[in-house]
């Protein structure tokens, strides 16, 4: 059973390779197992909106890591993959974001749990729906996500 769900997203260079890479380097770390990918979408940019569209993907995984080492795991391979750090919600080669990890709730300087802007992204919300209907029934928000541009891609990822 898969115990935490992150969302990724990248809007700059080679996306397909760069989420491709973001799951090779993450299923090869000690105690992580991806369990669930979902489809690739198409999303427009929210938050700050003069920038390329990205692509977003949910990922469902397995780990005996705690969530404070799972989050430095996934900025770790950030950093490897290239991503520097230029304008909040700006451009971005990689972005690995931890949604939920079991049912914990924590608020703290370095991490808070939920996601805190999770319910109102559907570039989150409908690829997390697709992998995890039954976590994510309870915080769907519908008219919350209408409107915001999300396309489904044919994209298959390799990793
Ligand atoms: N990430 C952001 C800000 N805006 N927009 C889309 N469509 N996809 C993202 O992954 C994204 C965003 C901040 O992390
Ligand atoms: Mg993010
Ligand atoms: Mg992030």
């Amino acid at each position: 059973m898969p115990n935490a769900y992150l969302s990724i997203g990248t809007n700059i260079g080679n996306r397909q390779e760069n989420l491709e890479n973001a799951l090779k380097s993450l299923n090869q770390t000690e105690n992580i197992k991806i369990t669930h990918v979902s489809s690739v979408y198409e999303t427009d940019p929210v938050g700050f909106e003069d920038q390329d569209a990205f692509l977003n993907i949910a990922v469902a995984l397995e780990t005996t890591l705690d969530q404070e080492t799972l989050l430095q795991t996934g900025l770790n391979i950030e950093t490897e993959l290239g991503r520097v750090r230029l304008i909040r919600w700006g451009p971005r080669l990689i972005d690995i974001d931890l949604l939920l990890y079991d049912d914990i709730k924590q608020q703290s300087p370095t991490l808070e749990l939920p996601h805190p802007r999770m319910t109102e992204r559907a570039f989150v919300m409908i690829p997390l729906q697709e992998i995890a209907p039954d976590v994510v029934a309870p915080l769907l928000q519908k008219e919350v996500l209408q409107d915001q541009g999300i396309h489904k891609t044919k994209i298959k990822l390799e990793w």
